[in-house]
């Protein structure tokens, strides 16, 4: 198992996708470590993104990934980064291939609807801006166990 991190990005979440998508990534056996809603300020995006700072399209990212909340989530899947990659399409919609989350819910090269991390350590290091160590949950938990010993008290 390992971990990647994403983003549904502003335009997903004002277009009411935000269930559709995590039902595209449980369905392709994604687990949650952790999610919340967050508003990025402008600091948080150029931070975020300071790796294209000096692209032309940069203050235009900004300007979006500000534009409203976005969610934020740690998931947890064999091959974690790759096959997020894969399911969330080209950073284009338009040359992304059916069956991937850009091409159902990106609406142009900027509002592309979802973030994947591109490598394990990219991962670790852009879940830390969002996640505390204590917020990131351990999937073991979910074995069926626990609900059984609820059950016998
Ligand atoms: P990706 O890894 O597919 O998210 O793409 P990049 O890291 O290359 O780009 C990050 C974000 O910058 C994209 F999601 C959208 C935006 N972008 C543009 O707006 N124009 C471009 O030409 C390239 C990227």
């Amino acid at each position: 198992m390992s971990r990647t991190f994403t983003i549904i990005k502003p335009n997903a979440v004002s277009n009411g996708d935000t269930g559709q998508i995590l039902d595209m990534l449980a369905t392709a056996g994604f687990r949650l470590c952790a999610m919340k809603m967050v508003c990025l300020s402008r600091n948080d995006a150029e931070r975020f993104y300071a790796v294209h700072k000096d692209r032309p399209f940069f203050r235009r990212l900004v300007l979006f990934m500000t534009s409203g909340p976005v969610v934020v989530a740690i998931l947890e899947r064999e091959n974690a980064v790759e096959s997020l990659r894969q399911l969330v399409g080209n950073t284009d919609p338009a040359k992304a291939a059916e069956g991937t989350i850009r091409r159902k819910f990106g609406e142009s090269l900027t509002r592309n609807a979802i973030h994947a991390s591109d490598s394990d350590a990219n991962a670790r290091e852009e879940w830390s801006h969002f996640f505390a160590p204590e917020e990131i949950m351990e999937t073991v938990y979910w074995l069926p166990c626990s609900a059984e010993k609820i059950d016998s008290d």
